[in-house]
């Protein structure tokens, strides 16, 4: 099972994220089992006076490698007409490959597990709520367990904002 995080905060938000589900349905050899809720979400990181974004997380079953799966993201958010202007920075539509079975991967362009999933609320609730138990190959704990930990961290924090 594969795990994909979608984002988007430009624009028709839902919209574009819908359109990025349908595109990922009617891909071959890809099929998606599960869709999390949208969630609306702060901004992290990046310049100040972004927009929220709207964040959810889909399962897939594929016989794709990795990497022909990341290039299937990447053709998705060119079609839909996203252009890398600045890092972080505010877009119609992102797609991250959060998790590829229990593999790790870190090869030049394609990193697995996302190397940033397991500190970002905005990718842990959403996967959380449709992947509780897969496991994070290189923590070796459930995505449940990781989430809880980082909400714990999120709530002692003075407030302090994320954007
Ligand atoms: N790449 C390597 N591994 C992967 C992978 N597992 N999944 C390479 C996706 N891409 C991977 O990606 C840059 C390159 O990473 C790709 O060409 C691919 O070969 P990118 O999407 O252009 O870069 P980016 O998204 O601007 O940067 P980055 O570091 O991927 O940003 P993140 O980590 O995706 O964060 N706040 C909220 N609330 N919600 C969000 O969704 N997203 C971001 C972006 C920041 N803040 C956010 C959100
Ligand atoms: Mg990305």
């Amino acid at each position: 099972m594969a795990f994909v995080a979608l984002g988007s905060n430009l624009g028709d938000r839902r919209a574009a994220i819908e359109s990025a589900l349908e595109a990922l349905r009617r891909a071959d050899c890809v099929e998606v089992t599960a869709i999390s809720p949208l969630m609306e979400t702060a901004p992290v990181g990046g310049p100040p006076f972004q927009g929220p974004y709207l964040n959810a997380a889909c399962a897939l079953r594929t016989t794709l490698s990795a990497r022909d799966l990341l290039l299937l993201l990447l053709r998705i958010e060119a079609s839909q007409g996203r252009t890398r202007v600045e890092r972080w920075g505010p877009r119609l539509i992102d797609l991250d490959l959060l998790l590829y079975g229990e593999s790790v991967i870190d090869e030049p362009g394609l990193c697995v597990p996302h190397p940033r999933m397991h500190e970002r609320p905005f990718v842990l609730d959403p996967l959380s709520l449709i992947a509780p138990q897969a496991v994070h190959p290189v923590l070796g704990r459930s995505v449940r367990e990781i989430r809880d930990a980082v909400i714990r961290v999120e709530r002692k924090r003075p407030t302090e904002s994320h954007g």
